[in-house]
């Protein structure tokens, strides 16, 4: 039994299913997820000595790679002076400051500490500032574990919500709308069935949670043109997309506005954060200037704002870096469309900045339902072979590989290289 087999067995006595979020446990791939020790750059370590070059990076903060230096000094010299405080520190200002200075049409941040806190308060604005009770959201899309957002389609397709987890009521999933991405006829139906009731339509600008699904042209656009003419607010979830595919995300990447935009992963630099952002008007509605309660006792943690201000100070000094990653990311995918070809497997593969994702299907992949075309057995079996290769994807055909500005050209050659050969053993 491997080292990780065996921690994997204790953790299973102590922590459900062995581990502290879902898709860890390896359970849409089987076998034994590998418990890491170490990551340096784009290569991680596990507790048997395996070193795998990382295309998760913790689920997108280590856009810089793992261990960046300027990171980890700015964590070392800000933690010898006091971890947290519970008050005000300069460093909250700054990281305010700067994702101000990043991203367009916003005027004030409010920190939290993951990216389903952030979602969970941008929501609670956006029904406390319309006076709405109602949300549209998207079939596939994933805005975290809060209830309202722990929800299924409903039986009728105008109808509520259905909860979507034990545990989530049906008076918390009853406001909650589902429509389908890239389709703005199922969100003017839902608009127009619930007229006046709408206080926001929550979109990942690229959906990163059912794989990688860019939206199509005008599709993002369409969703900022509905919400005027409704009434509605338009948030933006960017807790993957946020500093990764611009520095200032998909806003613009994409030059559409949103009103509202929620952020995690990146901007704590591997620490929990997570944070929500919008016009004057609208967050000075928050607790304690406003009506809508919001708080946090680690809201603002000085020790995740220096390693998030690090790591957003690098992507500003080195704009270059998402040229960088993007052409990563398209030479991976290039190399991967060309073997399915020569071994004649079925293949869609999405990139969109350095978000890709292979899908083993011939339906192009524009939604979730045909995202579900995939075979999930096929990508289950590629998984292993990469990573018997000691390439580490994403344990779930439905979640994206994450390129990083630390991944070189040694490491793209040895990824499509595995890929090529995992491919040809399928
Ligand atoms: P967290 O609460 O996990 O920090 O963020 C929730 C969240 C919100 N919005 C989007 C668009 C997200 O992708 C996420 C979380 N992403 C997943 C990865 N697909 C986290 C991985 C996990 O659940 O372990």
């Amino acid at each position: 039994m491997s080292r990780s087999e065996e921690l994997f067995e204790r953790a299973k006595k102590v922590l459900p299913g062995g581990v502290n979020s879902p898709v860890r446990a390896f359970r849409a791939v089987g076998g034994s997820p590998r418990f890491l020790v170490k990551g340096l750059g784009s290569h991680i370590l596990d507790e048997d000595g395996l070193e795998y070059i990382d295309y998760i990076g913790s689920w997108g903060p280590m856009v810089l790679g793992h261990s960046h230096p300027d990171i980890l000094k700015a964590v070392y010299d800000r933690m010898v002076n006091g971890l947290s405080f519970g008050a005000p520190t300069a460093l909250e200002v700054e990281m305010a400051e700067k994702m101000i200075s990043m991203v367009p049409n916003i005027e004030m941040v409010r920190m939290v500490n993951s990216g389903t806190e952030a979602v969970m308060s941008a929501l609670r604005l956006a029904r406390g500032a319309t006076g709405r009770d109602k949300i549209i959201k998207f079939e596939g899309c994933y805005h975290g574990h809060s209830d309202a957002m722990l929800v299924g389609a409903g039986s009728g397709a105008l109808t509520q919500g259905e909860p979507d987890s034990k545990g989530v009521t049906k008076g918390a999933a009853q406001d909650t709308l589902m429509a389908q991405y890239n389709d703005l006829a199922s969100v003017e139906r839902l608009l127009d069935a619930n007229p006046g009731e709408v206080a926001a339509v929550i979109v990942e600008p690229v959906a990163a949670n059912m794989g990688v699904v860019p939206p199509k042209d005008g599709f993002l656009q369409g969703l900022r043109n509905l919400c005027d003419k409704h009434g509605a607010l338009l948030i933006f979830d960017e807790v993957i997309t946020g500093f990764r595919l611009a520095a200032g995300g998909a806003q613009e990447y994409f030059g559409v506005r949103a009103d509202l935009v929620t952020f995690g992963k990146i901007i704590g630099g591997g620490m929990p954060v997570g944070a929500y952002a919008g016009s004057r008007a609208l967050m000075e509605q928050v607790a304690p200037c406003g009506p809508v309660y919001q708080a946090g006792t680690l809201s603002g943690n000085p020790v995740a704002m220096a390693a998030g201000l690090a790591q957003l100070q690098i992507l500003t000094d080195h704009p270059e870096v998402y040229t960088v990653m993007e052409t990563s990311a398209q030479y991976i995918a290039n190399h991967l469309r060309a073997s399915a070809d020569k071994h004649g497997i079925k293949m869609q593969v999405n990139q969109v900045g350095s978000l890709l994702c292979p899908y083993f299907t011939d339906t192009p992949v524009d939604c979730f339902a045909a995202a579900k075309t995939s075979d999930t057995k096929k990508y289950a079996k590629y998984f292993n072979e990469m990573l018997l290769r000691g390439v580490y994807l994403a344990p779930s055909q439905f979640e994206a590989m994450f390129v990083s500005s630390a991944h070189t050209q040694k490491d793209l050659a040895f990824t499509v290289q595995a890929a090529d050969e995992s491919l040809a053993a399928l």
